[in-house]
């Protein structure tokens, strides 16, 4: 039977606006989902919108549609964008969902049978954009330490959720079990700005934000959004609904993959709701870093007087979801923040795509043409520069695996990229061209084309989870299906004798300073 793999993504607040930076989180699950995959796991990956709320409530109203209408046509709109950028998830939640709802009113109420739950008042600084409460001491400038927006005083009856009672289970958690949460300075950061100077009961529940879930036994409250939010994890699976045959074979997840701003909800918050319900808690959280923006983080809601083009659906369409996939993965050191920057988006394109990768790939397709007529050739042995070769590949196929087993996507991708680069170098140095004009020359064209082909094949097996439309692509014109990682560790993939397709150009060269112009005129 296969290993089970549960990734989620975080659930995205409805917005017609989703930037590049909510993009990061979803491309690095799709590429971590498709890369378990291609290690033989049983995968399910999951990802959807958090519907609930105050400023969603608002922002349906401003359009004058009906919520639920308003809701529908947004999040239409974001699957197509994860469509767009080749994001294969395996359910798509929403948190109005009746599955959904029917579980969180279940979890509240088990968690108020419990007495986890309890009735009281509260008064608070409350950040309405964030919909998040913060102590005094939280506030950066006396204003919302997540957004930089003014908090407003807030004073309601609520129920609370007893999250003071975990602080020493919490520490306990991050204690034995250092990979609970990574970066590891993230855990520093819980434990020294959250669990040390002391946790506070949460709010759990709302009288004044109607559009939320209502508490079963006390219906002028909502449930507040956090408990409703985080239960996606369980309730997308099935949990405390009629068939839940996929939390009984998934839960508990192998990998929550957050930004870093929404870490202390899932690393305090969540385990805590967790052990209160008395179910396992997630293997793993990893709280990525921000794609900046001139020094700030990118964000839907704030306006940015730049002309760099962050659209997503502008980006696609021009230059292809494999590009923004790739400039997005490789560019942006894994864990840490990074800075967009078209410019270098289009400069990645040009040196890396147009001119390792796909300039390999070209070269080599056309070279068996003129000397294969594209047939892939039988070798009987290779020289000591493509066992050379071969070795260097294989290194880096090792590579990939390790840096994707820590889930370091940056480097994989980069390991993926020194093959084509190798495989470049190797092009310089066995000069084909000139071993064609040999007389004895044809059994060593032969190895070198066939090592060249080999090459591309792992190169692409390797790039599909990264990159999967330009790999499908050569794959299929080598006449390769995608095989399992552990079924490509070899230099004998190809079908000797079989024709391979002839390709069109993978990445053609951008005039970088023409695009730069004309993405100026369309932001
Ligand atoms: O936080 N760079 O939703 P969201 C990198 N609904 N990542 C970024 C980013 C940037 N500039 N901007 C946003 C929520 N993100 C909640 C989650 S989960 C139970 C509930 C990331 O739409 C952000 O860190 O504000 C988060 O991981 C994701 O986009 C969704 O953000």
């Amino acid at each position: 039977m296969k290993e089970k793999f549960y990734i989620t993504s975080p659930i995205y607040y409805p917005s017609s606006k989703l930037t590049i930076g909510n993009c990061y989180t979803t491309i690095i699950c799709d590429t971590i989902a498709r890369f378990k995959k291609l290690q033989g796991k049983d995968v399910f990956y999951m990802t959807g919108t958090d519907e609930h709320g105050q400023k969603v409530f608002d922002a349906a109203k401003k359009t004058g549609k009906d919520v639920k209408q308003h809701l529908d046509d947004i999040i239409a709109d974001t699957q197509q964008l994860w469509k767009m950028l080749d994001i294969e998830y395996d359910k798509f939640i929403r948190t109005t969902d009746e599955d959904h709802v029917c579980a969180v009113k279940k979890i509240f109420n088990t968690l108020y049978e419990k007495g986890y739950i309890y009735k009281s008042t509260y008064k608070g600084l409350y950040c309405l954009p964030c919909e998040s409460f913060w102590t005094p001491s939280q506030l950066v400038d006396g204003k919302c330490p997540d957004c930089g927006r003014e908090v407003v005083e807030q004073e309601e009856e609520s129920y609370f959720f007893k999250l003071s009672e975990f602080s020493d289970k919490l520490l306990a958690l991050y204690k034995e079990n250092p990979k609970f949460l990574l970066p590891t300075s993230r855990v520093n950061e819980m434990v020294n700005n959250f669990i040390k100077p002391g946790l506070e009961d949460l709010c759990v529940s709302r009288t004044s934000v109607k559009w939320g879930i209502p508490v079963e036994f006390d219906k002028k409250h909502t449930i507040y959004v956090w408990i409703d939010a985080l239960s996606n994890y369980l309730t997308g699976l099935g949990y405390l609904s009629e068939n839940d045959e996929n939390f009984k074979k998934y839960w508990p997840a192998d990998l929550h993959m957050v930004g870093k701003d929404i870490v202390r909800f899932h690393a305090i918050i969540w385990p805590a709701i967790l052990m209160a319900l008395d179910l396992p808690l997630p293997k793993q959280i990893f709280g990525h870093g921000w794609l900046l923006l001139g020094g700030d983080k990118l964000s839907k809601s704030k306006k940015t007087e730049t002309i760099e083009c962050t659209d997503p659906r502008i980006l696609v369409p021009r230059y292809s979801a494999d590009a923004v996939r790739y400039y997005l993965l490789r560019e942006i050191p894994f864990g840490s923040d990074g800075n967009y920057s078209t410019e270098a988006l289009l400069n990645r394109f040009n040196s890396d795509l147009c001119n390792n990768f796909g300039n390999l790939v070209s070269r080599t397709f056309s070279m068996l043409k003129k000397y294969f007529n594209l047939e892939i050739p039988a070798v009987s042995a290779y020289d000591e520069n493509e066992k050379q070769l071969q070795s260097k590949v294989m290194s880096e196929r090792e590579n990939v695996q390790r840096y994707m087993d820590e889930y370091d996507v940056s480097k994989a991708i980069a390991s993926v990229f020194d093959i084509f680069s190798e495989a470049n170098t190797y092009i310089q140095l066995a000069q084909p061209w000139a071993v064609a004009k040999e007389e004895n020359g044809k059994e060593k064209l032969k190895a070198i084309m066939r090592s060249l082909l080999e090459t591309i094949r792992i190169g692409c097996e390797l790039l599909a989870p990264f990159m999967p439309n330009s790999a499908k692509k050569v794959l299929d014109a080598l006449g390769v299906e995608g095989k399992e990682f552990s079924d490509f560790d070899k230099f004998e993939g190809l079908q000797e004798g079989q024709k391979i397709a002839e390709l069109s150009i993978l990445f053609p060269r951008l005039d970088i300073a023409k695009e730069l112009e004309e993405l100026s005129k369309l932001v």
